[in-house]
């Protein structure tokens, strides 16, 4: 049996084409930052989010109108160019942000809350637009976010107790990591649903007591800590260990944070967590151990698709038969670089 559904417009309906985005990245930060700010500064807006790795969310804004768009946690640099078609067709961007901005420009209709410290993400941006209203839920974005230092003291300062403040770690913990995939279809839950539900609950120590996001954020969480005990070095020297892990959505969801978790228990030596993509390519993390004194962006930045940080970095598409080539040239690197 077949089932049509229609949608039916109405020819003298008065709702008007939506004009207000909230756009946001789907990881921790970017949940908590859009939930403080619609709970104090209420807006029925369309809500525009992805994975971790989906920054440039300004490209699915519909184009020409005189749109009213607020956007978190994304980097400006990778939106500048259709954050600017917005303002030119007559619409408002107020922007938060702690990433890359270094094309940014005034506009009398852009408001921008943009800060590149180092100690700040963009949840404490809109803590301060907010004068702190919701502070809990900025101490849970810190932890996400992976400033520990910062959301210690935060919570410290807030008077929480010391299990409060695991209770807020622990859910910083897991939003970030329900952001990690390749496609939305690898979550757990879609950031989208993530934030309706949090967004139900003033306090996030209710989102944990009584969310089923939060329960299924657990055990999903749980599940995927079992099926990595089975991973074994596809490749090691006393340099660097290679991982391959299998094409499944867990190795999908963890690769990330498990190439950040081995490189701490690897005594040292760098690694390189290789997963295949739906499309049959590679995606490579790389993550330089303290032995080596070179820089993963360095390294990854010969490959077409490669880049990061000093010490993070990463190749979005490697192809099969250059799985040798390239353990042998990481290998080599670190040779180079290790005393
Ligand atoms: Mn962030």
């Amino acid at each position: 049996m077949t089932t049509t559904t229609t949608t039916t417009v109405e020819p003298h309906s008065h709702r008007a084409v939506p004009t207000a985005y909230d756009i946001f990245n789907g990881d921790a930060d970017g949940l908590c930052a859009l939930h403080q700010l619609r709970t104090i500064e209420p807006c029925e807006a369309v809500l525009v989010t992805g994975t971790k790795r989906d920054i440039a969310l300004f490209d699915q804004l519909p184009e020409g109108l005189p749109l009213q768009v607020t956007a978190l946690d994304i980097s400006w640099d990778r939106n500048a160019h259709n954050a600017a078609k917005v303002l030119n067709a007559g619409g408002s961007v107020t922007y938060f942000d702690h990433h890359a901005a270094q094309t940014l420009t005034h506009h009398p209709r852009l408001k921008s809350h943009i800060d590149t410290a180092a100690n700040v993400c963009t949840s404490i941006l809109v803590d301060r637009h907010l004068n702190g209203a919701m502070h809990q839920w900025t101490i849970v974005a810190a932890y996400g976010d992976n400033l520990d230092a910062v959301a210690d003291q935060m919570a410290r300062a807030h008077g929480c107790t010391a299990g409060t403040r695991g209770a807020l770690m622990q859910l910083g913990y897991l939003l970030n990591y329900n952001a990690y995939g390749e496609s939305a279809e690898d979550l757990h839950f879609h950031p989208a649903q993530l934030y309706r539900s949090l967004h139900r609950f003033e306090s996030p120590l209710d989102f944990i007591a009584k969310a089923y996001e939060y329960h299924r954020l657990q055990e999903g969480h749980a599940d995927d800590q079992r099926a990595l005990h089975d991973v074994q070095p596809y490749a090691s020297n006393q340099h660097a260990c290679v991982y391959l892990l299998p094409d499944r959505p867990w190795a999908r969801r963890l690769c990330g944070l498990l190439a950040n978790k081995l490189v701490t228990s690897q005594g040292g030596r760098s690694v390189a967590v290789l997963t295949p993509r739906s499309d049959g390519d590679f995606l490579v993390s790389l993550r330089i151990g303290k032995n080596a004194a070179c820089r993963a962006d360095l390294f990854c930045s010969r490959y077409p698709e490669g880049g990061g940080r000093h010490t993070a970095g990463g190749i979005d598409r490697l192809p099969p038969g250059d799985l040798d080539q390239f353990i042998n040239e990481f290998f080599n690197y670190l040779q180079e670089h290790t005393s």
